[in-house]
């Protein structure tokens, strides 16, 4: 074997073993499904809103209620750990969870935080976009951000787990905020993924909040070894 091909041989190795999966101990690991044909996305209708029409000429963006990904995956979805969660204090991280609105639509369209981890809305467009958080527990805000570029930063105190976030300007411009006051969470992306990480060994029961379908639980165990991977599976709307 010349040097050349080893070489070669050691790479692949190493990208072979990068891949694979890893079997971190303490990890809950899963996809969210969702079963049967997704509903179709309508359109945006931006309405008389001609300045936001127009900075989609070419092809409307899509409502963002149901999101399915090519391979079933139901994006938008909060998995995470209910009931008393173990050890704690925890340290929210600094790093801001960013609400942009960028052509009259919300990115992301839900989003998560821990409680005391910086939540910064922007404006990216040169339009007025009001943000208005409906919190049930007295952390509510509402952010007027007349000018492009404007940054604002809030901080909620509370677990809360779907906070609706709306634009009072746009109609169109929905989302929700969820906070946790311990970092045992994930959303999902359009593959349905999660990966909740660093978990001591026991019994847990995990939800599944999807904004239009609900809510699932699942309890599982978890081990020092690699664990089974969980799924949820989310049917249409009735
Ligand atoms: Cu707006």
């Amino acid at each position: 074997m010349s040097s050349r091909w080893s070489m070669t041989v050691a790479r692949a190795a190493v990208a072979v073993a990068l891949c694979a999966p890893a079997a971190a101990a303490g990890e809950m690991t899963g996809h969210v499904r969702f079963a049967g044909t997704p509903p179709a996305r309508k359109p945006v209708a931006f309405g008389g809103e001609q300045q936001c029409a127009l900075m989609h000429k070419d092809a409307p963006p899509l409502m963002e209620d149901v999101v399915v990904g090519p391979d079933g995956g139901l994006r938008d979805v909060l998995v995470y750990l209910t009931g008393t969660a173990p050890g704690g204090p925890y340290t929210p991280p600094t790093e801001p969870l960013v609400y942009e609105q960028q052509g009259c639509v919300f990115k992301p369209h839900v989003g998560a935080v821990m409680v005391g981890q910086p939540v910064e809305v922007r404006n990216d467009d040169a339009v007025l976009h009001n943000v208005r958080a409906q919190s049930k527990l007295g952390q509510s805000f509402n952010i007027a951000q007349p000018v492009q570029g404007m940054k604002t930063r809030k901080m909620m105190k509370a677990q809360e787990i779907g906070v609706p976030i709306k634009c009072d300007v746009h109609f169109w411009m929905t989302g929700y905020l969820h906070v946790l006051a311990h970092p045992f969470f994930a959303m999902t992306g359009e593959d349905g993924a999660f990966a909740i990480a660093h978990l001591p060994p026991g019994t847990y029961t995990f939800e599944a909040w999807h904004p239009v379908l609900g809510t699932r639980t699942v309890t599982a165990t978890v081990t020092d070894g690699e664990n089974a991977p969980l799924t949820f599976t989310f049917a249409p709307a009735p």
